[in-house]
């Protein structure tokens, strides 16, 4: 839709961002060649960690990131290989590999394919082993019930074990749905919107949300939300986890 008078539901704060779809902006990712990537999240608005889009081509293929960065990637449209070890791996919608930090892999689209992917720092653990691949599919994860009313559930995508720095989830909201209270956390969140929609509240507002919306909850970000409309309301949330906030 044409913004005649400069309008979006972009916002950024000191504290959160929502970012839609009618503002985004394409920019160049070394070792993503051909690929139209849109980063929704990064250290310039003050998270720790990366987030952006990326749409590839049939037989665009990308490269693993910096030294010491792991990368969760997760299949929106289409079908990639995610190449590593001599073993192709391959992924399609709602597919996630959670790759780690020091990996050397290839990611090739073999289809034209739209990506969520997610990067940070790894943060090691004294005494934890060196984190596995992980390859995943979010239906093929137990739904495990998050409240009593039985409206919200919970798909974890990354094994709950301390060798992880951070938790990757699926949360799935029936109509009316509602998180139980308004979280403030030292945590802090990357989201995508997959399906449906609602009301978060962020900090001291509340924002209309819907599919493909990307949402940063910084640190102590007072969150809710609340799922409006006929159908179920899902996403996509990452956390930095079991690490000592020191
Ligand atoms: O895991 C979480 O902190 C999650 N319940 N937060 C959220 O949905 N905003
Ligand atoms: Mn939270």
């Amino acid at each position: 839709m044409r913004r005649q008078f400069g309008e979006t539901r972009s916002v950024v704060g000191r504290r959160h961002a929502l970012i839609s779809a009618d503002s985004h902006e394409v920019t160049p990712m070394p070792g993503w060649p051909g690929a139209r990537i849109v980063v929704v999240i990064s250290p310039h608005m003050g998270a720790r960690f990366v987030q952006f889009f990326a749409g590839m081509p049939e037989g665009a293929a990308a490269q693993a990131p910096g030294e010491g960065v792991e990368r969760f990637v997760f299949v929106l449209e289409g079908a990639v290989t995610l190449t590593l070890g001599g073993e192709a791996h391959r992924l399609e919608a709602e597919d996630y590999a959670l790759v780690p930090a020091g990996t050397a892999h290839e990611i090739e689209a073999v289809s034209a394919a739209r990506l969520m992917v997610l990067e940070k720092m790894f943060v090691p653990l004294e005494g934890a082993a060196h984190p596995d691949l992980v390859i995943g599919s979010v239906g093929k994860q137990p739904s495990r019930p998050m409240s009593e009313d039985g409206l919200l559930s919970v798909r974890k995508l990354i094994p709950v074990d301390e060798r992880f720095d951070c938790e990757i989830n699926v949360m799935e909201f029936q109509p009316g749905g509602s998180l139980a209270y308004v979280e403030t956390h030292f945590v802090e969140h990357g989201l995508v919107m997959l399906d449906g929609g609602g009301v978060y509240r962020l900090d001291d507002d509340w924002f209309p949300v819907a599919a493909g919306d990307v949402i940063w909850m910084g640190p102590y970000c007072p969150q809710w939300f609340g799922a409006l409309g006929a159908t179920p309301a899902r996403y996509l949330i990452y956390k930095n986890w079991n690490r000592d906030p020191l």
